[in-house]
Order: C-alpha cells, then sequence, then structure tokens
C-alpha cells in the first residue's frame, strides 16, 4: 500500500508475524531436543536455536512495520502509486543477518571441522558481504550497485570455501558429517545464492513491492533457518561434537 509516497507493506505484515511464530517456535523445538541429548553434545543446539530466535525478534519488528527506513526510489517506476516514490527498506533483516549468518556457517564449518581461524575468517568475510548490503540498500543513487557488487564476490567466496575447503574436509572426518554436510551444504549454497537475487528485485532495483518482498524473503530465511536447523540436527544425531574437536 502506499501512505505518504512510501510504498509500505500492509499483507506482509501478517506473513512476517507468522514467519516470528514459526521461528520462536522452532528455536525452542530444538532448544529442548538438545536438552535431552548429553551436555557435551548440544553445541549444535544451543547454535541453532540463537539463531531462530534473532531471526524471531527480527520478523516481530519486522510485523510490526518497524525497523525500516524510507529510502528515495531511483527511478520511480510507472506503478508508482503502488509502490510509491520512498520505499520501506527494512534495516533490521541486515542486523539479523549480521548476527544469524555468522551463526549458519559456525554450525557448518564446525560440523566440516575446520580449525577456528579459517572459520573466523569466512566470518569475516561474510560480515562484510552483509555490511556492504546494508549500505547498498540505504544508498539513493546507482552507486548501491557498486557495494552490491563487491559484496556478491564476498559471497562467491564464501560458496568457494563451503564447496572447496570445507567439503574436502568434511569428507575426511567419517560417512556421518559427510552426509551430513553435503545436505546443509547444497541447501546452503542453493538458497543464499537467492538472497542477491531478492535484494536486486527488491532493495535494489525496486522491481518487486514491498508485499512481494514479504513473501521472497520469508521463503528464503525459513529454507536457511529452520529447514536448514532440522537438517543439520538430525545428521549430528549420529555425529559426536567432541570428535570435532569442539
Ligand atoms: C545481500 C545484498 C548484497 C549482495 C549479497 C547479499 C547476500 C546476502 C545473503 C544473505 C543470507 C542470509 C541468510 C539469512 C538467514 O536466514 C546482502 C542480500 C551477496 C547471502 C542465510
Amino acid at each position: 500500500g502506499r501512505t505518504a509516497g512510501i510504498a509500505i507493506t500492509n499483507r506482509g505484515s501478517s506473513l512476517y508475524f507468522a514467519i516470528c511464530a514459526v521461528m520462536g517456535f522452532t528455536g525452542l523445538l530444538y532448544l529442548a531436543l538438545g536438552y535431552m541429548k548429553p551436555r557435551r553434545d548440544r553445541l549444535f543446539h544451543y547454535i541453532t536455536a540463537g539463531i531462530l530466535f534473532v531471526a524471531s525478534i527480527a520478523y516481530f519488528t519486522m510485523g510490526s512495520n518497524l525497523g525500516f527506513t524510507p529510502i528515495a526510489v531511483e527511478f520511480p517506476r510507472s506503478r508508482a502509486d503502488v509502490r510509491g516514490v520512498y520505499r520501506e527498506i527494512f534495516y533490521v533483516r541486515y542486523i539479523d543477518w549480521f548476527i544469524t549468518t555468522p551463526l549458519l556457517l559456525a554450525d557448518l564449518l564446525l560440523t566440516a571441522g575446520l580449525p577456528w581461524p579459517k572459520i573466523a575468517w569466512v566470518v569475516l568475510i561474510d560480515w562484510v558481504m552483509i555490511v556492504l548490503g546494508l549500505v547498498g540498500a540505504l544508498v539513493q543513487s546507482r552507486y548501491k550497485w557498486a557495494y552490491y557488487a563487491v559484496a556478491c564476490a564476498a559471497l562467491l567466496y564464501i560458496l568457494y570455501e563451503l564447496l572447496w575447503t570445507a567439503r574436502r574436509h568434511a569428507n575426511i572426518m567419517g560417512p556421518h558429517v559427510r552426509r551430513t554436510f553435503q545436505v546443509c551444504g547444497v541447501l546452503t549454497i542453493f538458497v543464499w545464492l537467492l538472497y542477491p537475487i531478492a535484494w536486486g528485485l527488491c532493495e535494489g532495483g525496486n522491481y518487486l513491492a514491498p508485499d512481494s518482498e514479504a513473501i521472497f524473503y520469508s521463503v528464503l530465511d525459513f529454507c536457511a533457518k529452520p529447514v536448514f536447523g532440522a537438517l543439520l540436527l538430525w545428521g549430528h544425531r549420529k555425529i559426536n561434537t567432541a570428535d570435532l574437536g569442539c
């Protein structure tokens, strides 16, 4: 809908609240399942539940139509009455991602048994990617695409590390680690590549209205967090956390 020249989401709000509930519920579920395991095997439950609780708060914020700022659209398009001259940019997404994407990478890379300096390095590149995406989203002019391009390069580097370094490492850690990393890694590569596409159509190019943005990102976040978490924790039922060096 359009309020004072700003295209904001109306129908997206209920979807955001629904995802908020899903994230909160699965967070509690994964935490409870962790408490049914011996203390030494709870690490991945804590990480995954933490991811879901942070996401739940972000989705509550967006459902309440908070955590956004209006940004002038570079080229208001013909259906400007739908999209508005300003666009609602949810900066709270990036605060969520700044916290949760490193934890998702920790889930994956700790499972692969990578040494911590390598994990820290990949997390640093991930932070660069998220911050550049945020700055690009807040920039009004076409310079936003320069930030976007560098962020995309950072994403490709992260995916290269998953596909090359981490996969090879996981393969020598036994069949359960190999299988779990394979399933969660493939999901990650596939879903993470869709985020820059969503960004380009929403924050970047203003091709999709905020209602569609709500659907697009909600589907991606649902796959990247609750579904990813379920597959990871399912895989870990046969993995000894201590064998991973953590
Ligand atoms: C941005 C825009 C700039 C270019 C790129 C991006 C990538 C974002 C990614 C986000 C992943 C988020 C996840 C959230 C968890 O639910 C910042 C959109 C490359 C990969 C997994």
